[in-house]
């Protein structure tokens, strides 16, 4: 295996702070947009030091040129792709190409096209290169980023534009998630150099370019970015923007909100303001109202003089008016109690890993809607816009964490570590503040939040969330006793993960209605803060049958799901807030003798059929939706809303 020179290199990279705006690339009269999608040219570098790509410059040449390449789809995870062992658990450097011909429009040299390059992801460092030129570095999985490579394309119109990516999966300490690269030095044991990456979390470190890529183009002055938040009372909302504009400073930006049939509703000009709605369509999750996810259209448009010319750029920005508060027992969205009966989820499929794959979506969503599911939490990572896109849509409410998973040992609560933790809320915040379906941030999952220095960890982190978005509520996720947890006093509701008779006293379905009752009443007394259960289940084997209910069969997860069922039907009238199971569908992750082929513990196998729990929490969930809404009864009528 290999030596340590590509670790050090991945460690010396730099970060730089994420640039003002990262608007979704939506076509509009004046941007285009063009999908990488398809079959790039692929290699892993297996050289001893995993550096071989940046000794003999790979990127200067097409990439057949310096050695064998094998076809790559994108967006997908390399690792299930090939029937190679060392491609599925491959640590260290892979390399991506693309040639692609650009439209001649884009590439006039009048330096009015602006010509941007934008992954949604790729897991997890990243460094890309245009015709051999460095355009971009990004660190971290799950979040997009994106160059302006006009100067680059437009030298050479005609060419094709050749795009190489590097891309390195090795998790550090300071990364996130974290890991550690262990090395066995048993020369009795282990080969020479033999090395294994660690992670303290719970799902497979699936790699690769796992979002769509796109060119896209925006003319040289252009909209940046936009903010929007609302405010609504007595049958008036404001909706307060701020525009930012890059390129020049001589220009005009007049809005337009238009409804969902095409009126314009209000309409206001210049970089920040307010527009006043009469009567609103608020913006309600599903089973909440007769119409969920209604999202106004908010038209921006940007002129320019630019030598002459007539620079024109439009934007159109979904906006749905709601608004969340947060009280010691309840969460309310626009005003009324809103109780979570959802799910924990992954990207996670069969084949493609975690790439992003459309008929897995609406799979995923149409199972949601058929469980009466009304929120999910995006454990344990960013999903790609394109799911957040369907929850504003469908009024599916989001807990948004990032990927603070498997923070566990002292060295990621150092500095570096909390300052890069910073970055990436800037960047998930950047990416998804106009979200009307996130209603709060999730900064981490189950760190160890027990020691010392996790109290100034998530209070620096909670403030910076904070400061960034005072808008939302900010918690995330424990599983440390309320005794002894140093993070709790920051977070705005208590997240708490536990697996009584399962990982605590398994087999034992007996303690739990005791235990769970002292767990809920222990946070409660301790902070006076509304709970959701964030996690809590069972592996089950499908298929697997016992009676009396016993561990990994469909009777025994069954079983647990009621007994904690019981426990949340008391607790909901006090101060819980909110139940999501783990999990929505089996997951893969790394081997190991606790897990068979991966996760059990979904409510769906991997491949999205439903196992028995599915049925029981089915059932509950549209009891709670009928029980809590406003609507006529909806329990009879499921299909009403699978739209
Ligand atoms: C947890 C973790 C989750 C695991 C789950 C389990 O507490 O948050 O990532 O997958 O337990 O099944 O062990």
């Amino acid at each position: 295996m290999a030596g340590g020179c590509w670790l050090l290199l991945l460690l010396a990279l730099g970060r730089a702070a994420p640039p003002a705006g990262m608007l979704y690339p939506r076509e509009t009269p004046s941007r285009e947009r063009k999908e990488l999608g398809g079959l790039w040219s692929f290699r892993a570098d297996f050289s001893p030091g995993r550096d071989a790509g940046f000794v003999q410059r790979w990127y200067r040449q097409p990439l057949r040129q310096t050695g064998p390449v094998i076809d790559m789809p994108v967006p997908a995870s390399f690792n299930d792709i090939t029937q190679d062992p060392s491609l599925e658990n491959y640590i260290g450097w892979v390399w991506y190409e693309k040639e692609v011909l650009l439209p001649l429009r884009w590439l006039q040299e009048d330096f009015n096209t602006r010509v941007v390059l934008r992954f949604g992801s790729a897991h997890y460092y990243s460094i890309v290169w245009v015709n051999g030129v460095q355009v971009m570095e990004h660190e971290g999985g799950h979040l997009p980023f994106e160059a302006d490579i006009s100067s680059i394309v437009q030298s050479s119109p005609g060419t094709p534009c050749r795009i190489t990516v590097a891309l390195n999966n090795t998790l550090t300490p300071y990364t996130l998630p974290p890991g550690t690269i262990q090395y066995m030095n048993d020369k009795t044991k282990y080969p020479k150099n033999y090395f294994v990456q660690n992670i303290r979390f719970d799902f497979f470190n699936y790699a690769g370019i796992h979002r769509p890529v796109v060119l896209y183009t925006t003319p040289s002055v252009y909209i940046d970015d936009i903010t929007v938040t609302t405010t609504s009372s007595d049958n008036v909302a404001m909706v307060q923007y701020q525009v930012s504009v890059v390129g020049s400073t001589l220009y005009s930006l007049s809005l337009s909100l238009r409804d969902q049939e095409g009126k314009v509703v209000a309409t206001g000009d210049g970089p920040a303001g307010v527009l006043k709605v009469l009567n609103p369509n608020l913006w309600w999750p599903y089973l909440m109202h007769e119409n969920p996810g209604y999202r106004y259209s908010l038209e921006v448009k940007m002129q320019a003089q630019v030598n002459g010319a007539l620079l024109e750029d439009l934007y159109t920005l979904p906006v749905g008016i709601r608004t969340v508060h947060v009280t010691s027992t309840q969460f309310l969205i626009n005003g009324k109690p809103f109780y979570f009966h959802g799910v924990n989820k992954h990207e996670d499929a069969d084949i493609r890993g975690k790439g992003f794959d459309w008929p897995v979506v609406m799979k995923d969503f149409n199972l949601l809607r058929w469980l009466g599911a009304n929120s999910f939490r995006t454990s344990h990572y960013p999903y790609a816009e394109e799911i957040m896109d369907l929850c504003d849509a469908y009024g599916i409410v989001v807990i948004d964490e990032c990927p603070g998973v498997g923070i566990k040992i002292p060295e990621s609560f150092g500095n570096k570590s909390l300052q890069h933790h910073l970055v990436v809320m800037e960047e998930l915040i950047r990416r998804d503040k106009n979200r009307p379906s996130v209603v709060m941030w999730s900064v981490a999952n189950e760190p160890a939040s027990e020691l010392p220095p996790a109290a100034y960890y998530f209070k620096t982190l909670i403030a910076h969330t904070k400061a960034l978005d005072p808008s939302r509520p900010v918690t995330f996720v424990t599983d440390v006793n309320y005794a002894l947890d140093l993070g709790a006093p920051y977070v705005d509701v208590i997240c708490v993960n536990s697996y009584f008779s399962w990982y605590h006293d398994p087999g034992h379905l007996e303690v739990i209605p005791l235990q769970l009752t002292t767990q809920f009443e222990n946070w409660h007394k301790t902070y006076q803060k509304p709970i959701i259960q964030s996690e809590y289940g069972a592996d089950s084997i499908p298929g697997l049958h016992s009676d009396p209910p016993l561990m990994f069969s469909e009777e025994y997860q069954k079983a647990l799901l009621r007994e904690y069922h019981s426990v949340f039907d008391k607790k909901r009238k006090e101060y819980v807030i909110g139940e999501l199971i783990w999990n929505f569908a089996d997951f893969m992750t790394n081997q190991g003798t606790t897990r068979v082929l991966g996760n059990k513990k979904g409510i769906f196998t991997r491949q999205r059929q439903p196992k028995s729990a599915a049925f029981v929490l089915r059932e509950r969930y549209w009891k709670i939706a009928n029980e809590s809404s406003c609507l006529p009864p909806i329990i009879k009528s499921h299909t009403l809303f699978l739209k």
